[in-house]
């Protein structure tokens, strides 16, 4: 594979730095309210009284989508220290596509994370602290710590989504049993527990769940199946033809392995070789006696229950309520963005990418590398009084890893149409798992996150950018 040929990939959108950025018009300081007020005066015309602090803009969220859009924003030029805030309470930043590995034991969680605080850019002013309350009509938010209130000219929404462990009676209560074999990739403590199950399981009954709802990395939960079924079967533990000594069943609220036709067979295909059960369209709801599984059948009162030795379980997902509460939500909680402009459909001076808001594609970070850079286009636009005219085409990537040194790369846009970047290498399908892909999920990925993508510098399958 060549990475040279990567930045050459036309991404379609108008390069985001400028090389010559105009000076600011207005010296402002974060500290100055009065500075606020020209500012604000300047661009919007707003008064910001009540307001403890101001900036132009003011990112929620230093997750992949946060980091990447603040330093992008910070990139361009046009900013000065203390323009640009990051809000968000986390101590840590985690990689969290790195969880499936860490469940596989190819990882360890330690590694894939690094304090937030060094991540962000000294010319970005940090909250370390929560969102209380959204008053977008008002050009305002209100930490939930502190209970300051901040302005902004324009507001990037990106707090990502919220695990609901208690959304399953009985998960958190087995997750934090260290005697069970109940365990998570979706969490950092949980997900450093799967590895010890997966090699503590020598037979009986393994069950592997996805939930209804939306999730993140819709994926992970098969990736780390087919990754505990590669050990198995290593250990001679598992075997599809014979009297295995441990059983594997796939139970998923979908009624198909993937949700794209074209990845889904092959994932079909793979299951039925491989030996493992699925029951679909069974939506986990209940965890008792430490084992047995309960799951919703569609349509209502239906249930069926299952005894498990070894049980991976996924939460269900949702919006933050901060999120789900405010004027910025749409039906389901989540922000209501244009799903080509990532722009506020009633706030226009509010924007969203990533795991909160409502861009009608899978959720995870390869889709935020396609994204950030049109919400920062669009967004320097919108300061300049233009129409937004960059575009978003719901470009996402599951890679998928289906041993424990093959990956099926899954890329595709709006309407589950594939997009594959390797689409020209000769040879190379996509849906078929393969160990330079394996090699670009363990090694080049996680490298290349922290290196240049939570830096501004990484747009994923349009290369670097400079
Ligand atoms: C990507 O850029 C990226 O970000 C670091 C990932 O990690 C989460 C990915 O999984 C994928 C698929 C991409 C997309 C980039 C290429 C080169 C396919």
């Amino acid at each position: 594979m060549s990475l040279a040929r990567l930045t050459r990939c036309a991404s379609g959108i108008p390069p985001v730095r400028s090389r010559h950025p105009t000076p600011p018009r207005t010296v402002f300081s974060s500290e100055n309210p009065t500075a606020v007020r020209g500012l604000a005066s300047e661009t919007t015309a707003r008064p910001v009284t009540g307001a403890s602090h101001g900036h132009k803009i003011i990112v929620v969220g230093g997750g992949s989508a946060g980091l990447n859009v603040s330093h992008q924003l910070l990139r361009s030029g046009r900013f000065l220290p203390g323009d640009i805030a990051i809000v968000d309470p986390a101590t840590w930043h985690d990689y969290q596509p790195g969880w499936t590995l860490v469940g596989g034991g190819l990882k360890t969680a330690s590694e894939l994370r690094k304090p937030l605080a060094d991540l962000i850019d000294s010319k970005i002013k940090f909250y370390n602290d929560g969102v209380g309350e959204f008053k977008p009509q008002d050009k305002l938010l209100k930490l939930s710590g502190s209970g300051d209130t901040l302005a902004y000219d324009q507001l990037v929404v990106a707090p990502g989504i919220k695990i609901d462990y208690a959304s399953i009676k009985g998960l958190p209560e087995a997750l934090a049993d260290p005697g069970s074999l109940v365990t998570s990739t979706y969490g950092y403590d949980t997900c450093q527990k799967v590895n010890g199950a997966i090699q503590k399981l020598h037979k009986g009954q393994a069950i592997f769940t996805l939930p209804s709802g939306p999730v993140k990395c819709a994926g992970g939960p098969q990736k780390i199946m087919w990754l505990a079924l590669d050990y198995w079967k290593r250990q001679s533990r598992y075997d599809p033809t014979a009297d295995s000594p441990i059983h594997i069943t796939w139970a998923s609220a979908l009624p198909a392995m993937f949700g794209v036709p074209k990845y889904s067979a092959e994932l079909e295909k793979l299951r039925r070789e491989r030996g493992v059960e699925a029951l679909f369209q069974h939506d986990l709801i209940s965890i008792d006696d430490g084992n047995k599984a309960t799951f919703a059948r569609p349509g209502g009162s239906d249930t069926v229950t299952r005894r498990f030795d070894f049980l991976h379980a996924v939460p269900k997902m949702g919006p933050h309520a901060f999120v789900k509460n405010s004027p910025l939500a749409d039906n389901a909680g989540f922000v209501d963005v244009d799903s080509a402009t990532t722009r506020h459909k009633i706030y226009h001076d509010v924007w969203s990418v990533g795991d909160a808001s409502n861009l009608p594609t899978s959720k995870t970070a390869a889709a935020i590398t396609s994204q950030a850079p049109v919400l920062v286009r669009n967004l320097l636009l919108a300061l300049g009084n233009k129409e937004p005219s960059a575009v978003y085409d719901g470009y996402t990537s599951c890679p998928l890893v289906t041993d424990h040194d093959r990956v099926l790369l899954a890329e595709f846009k709006y309407g589950g149409v594939p997009k594959e970047t390797f689409g020209w290498v000769p040879g190379v399908d996509q849906a078929k798992p393969h160990r330079a892909f394996f090699w670009l999920k363990k090694h080049f990925f996680p490298w290349v996150y922290y290196k240049h993508m939570v830096k501004g510098t990484w747009g994923g399958p349009a290369g670097w950018i400079m």
